[in-house]
């Protein structure tokens, strides 16, 4: 294969990550007679998913939405096996879209991307790899992912551990044995959530490090049935555009009600039902969810008493009660978490109060506690959005740093481009719906964007777009505002980088899908209102 620097002319468009994203935008841009490559880090494809391959990793939207939906070929070729797919047979979608698409030869592994910097000479990106190269291209799209890059705190005392470590979102590929082991796991978001019911099938005993209570979900998983399949595949567009007219971008058969225009015998008839279905379609279970506090504790109350009905022990069950709004951090969709806590070996340590105080030689201090143990699992999540940019070296014009310029939050028009930085494009970037979507839909959505817009620019004669700073300003007090008239604001999430020390409390996804891919539409139409167009 050859490499992108081997190539004499620019490269029309260079792609930084070989996930969801930079795959459907390569296949979308040579299409359209673009030629463009992807450099990836990894040394295989699929973003998220190659990375994050703890024990029990699956998506938390069901696999027949969870799904690219931009070629019928693709959608009835297809057969996922469970209604939630596991990393690795998303990994096996991932390399089949590749197969199908002819991408092979358009992606570099094991390439990460240290800097890019607009040529205010030549009004190219020269992007410089990891391999000592430099490639050039007319046009830089971001296709690094939401959650792709670790949060690792760094507790004292980390290097005298003499055990083994694992973050969750760094899982070696040949697998981890806990078999015999006492193992303890740091952090109760979705990644714990999934992977402590299958930790504890292995380890001799399992210590979870609680800070702060989440809400989860039965996912219910189960084999599909493929009477159901074929239903939908004879239908698929109609789930689909379902799912679209949803601010998810997933259908959650969305309950247009408010629960105080429901009795108390509908509202628990309405919270019975989702539960019973199970994931992430509680979210639609009444339409102030996220916006009136007492439906919302309507709601929390209703799953605290159902992790009261399901873990035996009286003090576990009260401290697996999550005492934030429901829905303020994503929702966890689980497979036998609370259950988890009646087994004999697992115990849950609260450190909400004193939080991880060092880690020692033969294990953790933490919450007042010592637990000894050989293994220490990192499930800490992300810095997310921003922190897969923020790791690359990115210079707009006249060589400013994206980072200093994001210094007190990320600011974007639509999530698709910042001003001072022309012909750059983040894929579900920080400010468009991105995480709190169905993120297939959001990524096709962007990529169709880009590709009509370099497809514009190329047939008016147009060398570069660049968001102007009004519309960009206008554009965050607008996601802001939005997020303001919701209780988002009223936890510590990653959402808004709370989650990451020093970072800036800042929303950094946009809610509103179906609305914010009309506004794009609109934008385009109108001959790419809010962005600078120039010929040179
Ligand atoms: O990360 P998280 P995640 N000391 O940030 C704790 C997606 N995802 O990897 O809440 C002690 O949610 C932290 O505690 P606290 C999904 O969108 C999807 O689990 O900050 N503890 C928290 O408990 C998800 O939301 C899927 O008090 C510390 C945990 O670590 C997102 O990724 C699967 C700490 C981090 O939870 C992130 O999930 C997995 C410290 N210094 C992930 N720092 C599916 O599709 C952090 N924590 C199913």
């Amino acid at each position: 294969m050859s490499t992108p620097s081997n190539t004499a002319a620019p490269l029309d468009a260079l792609i930084v990550g070989a996930g969801f994203a930079g795959l459907y935008m390569l296949h979308r841009l040579r299409h359209s007679g673009f030629n463009a490559r992807i450099v990836e880090a990894g040394s295989g494809a699929g973003g998220t998913w190659f990375w994050n391959r703890y024990p029990g990793a699956r998506v938390d939207i069901e696999s027949m939405q969870y799904s690219y939906k931009f070629s019928d070929e693709l959608a009835q070729a297809w057969d996922w096996s469970e209604r939630y797919a596991t990393q690795p047979e998303l990994l096996t979608y991932v390399a089949h879209v590749i197969e199908r698409f002819n991408l092979a030869d358009g992606i570099q592994y094991n390439t990460r991307v240290n800097r890019a910097s607009f040529n205010d000479a030549t009004g190219l990106w020269d992007v410089a790899t990891s391999d000592g190269k430099t490639v050039t291209a007319r046009h830089c799209i971001m296709a690094t992912g939401c959650l792709s890059s670790t949060n690792e705190p760094k507790f004292p005392g980390q290097d005298s551990f003499k055990g083994d470590t694992w973050h969750t979102g760094r899982w070696p590929k040949e697998g981890v044995d806990f078999t015999g082991k006492t193992v303890a796991v740091i952090g109760t978001g979705s990644s714990a959530i999934q992977s402590i019911p299958e930790i504890a099938k292995q380890a001799k005993r399992l210590y979870v490090l609680q800070r702060t209570a989440n809400f989860s979900v039965p996912a219910h998983n189960q084999p599909l049935d493929p009477a159901y399949v074929a239903d939908i595949k004879a239908n698929y567009h109609d789930l689909r555009a379902r799912g679209l007219a949803q601010p998810l971008a997933y259908d959650i058969n969305l309950n247009p009600k408010l629960a105080t225009e429901m009795s108390p015998a509908e509202i628990r008839a309405e919270l019975d039902a989702r539960w019973a279905w199970g994931g992430l379609p509680i979210y639609g279970a009444f339409a102030d969810l996220l916006v009136d506090p007492n439906t919302n504790q309507l709601v929390a109350e209703y799953m605290r008493e159902k992790i009261r009905s399901i873990v035996k022990d009286k003090a576990t069950a009260e401290l697996l009660c999550p005492t934030a709004t429901f829905g303020c951090k994503r929702v966890c969709v689980d497979t036998g978490y609370y259950q988890t806590y009646n087994l004999p070996h697992v115990s849950l340590v609260d450190i909400s109060k004193i939080g991880v105080e060092e880690i020692i030689p033969t294990g953790v201090r933490a919450g007042g506690q010592t637990i000894e143990c050989d293994a220490i699992v990192f499930a800490t999540g992300f810095d997310a959005m921003t922190g897969s940019l923020d790791r690359i070296d990115i210079r707009g014009r006249g060589g400013e740093a994206l980072k200093d310029k994001w210094a007190a939050g990320p600011i974007t028009y639509l999530g698709l481009m910042s001003a001072g930085f022309p012909n750059l494009y983040t894929i579900t970037g920080p400010g468009s719906p991105s995480v709190l979507t169905n993120m297939i839909m959001s990524i096709e959505q962007h990529v169709d964007f880009i590709t009509d817009c370099l497809e514009y620019l190329r047939a008016h004669g147009i060398a570069h777009i660049e968001a102007q700073h009004d519309a960009e300003l206008a554009w965050g007090d607008h996601v802001q505002e939005v997020a303001n008239g919701t209780l988002l604001y009223s936890c510590n999430s990653w959402y808004l980088g709370a989650n990451v020390p020093g970072k800036p409390r800042v929303f950094m996804p946009y809610l509103g899908f179906p609305a914010y891919a009309e506004k794009c539409r609109e934008v385009a139409a109108k001959g790419y209102e809010g962005f600078a167009l120039s010929a040179v």
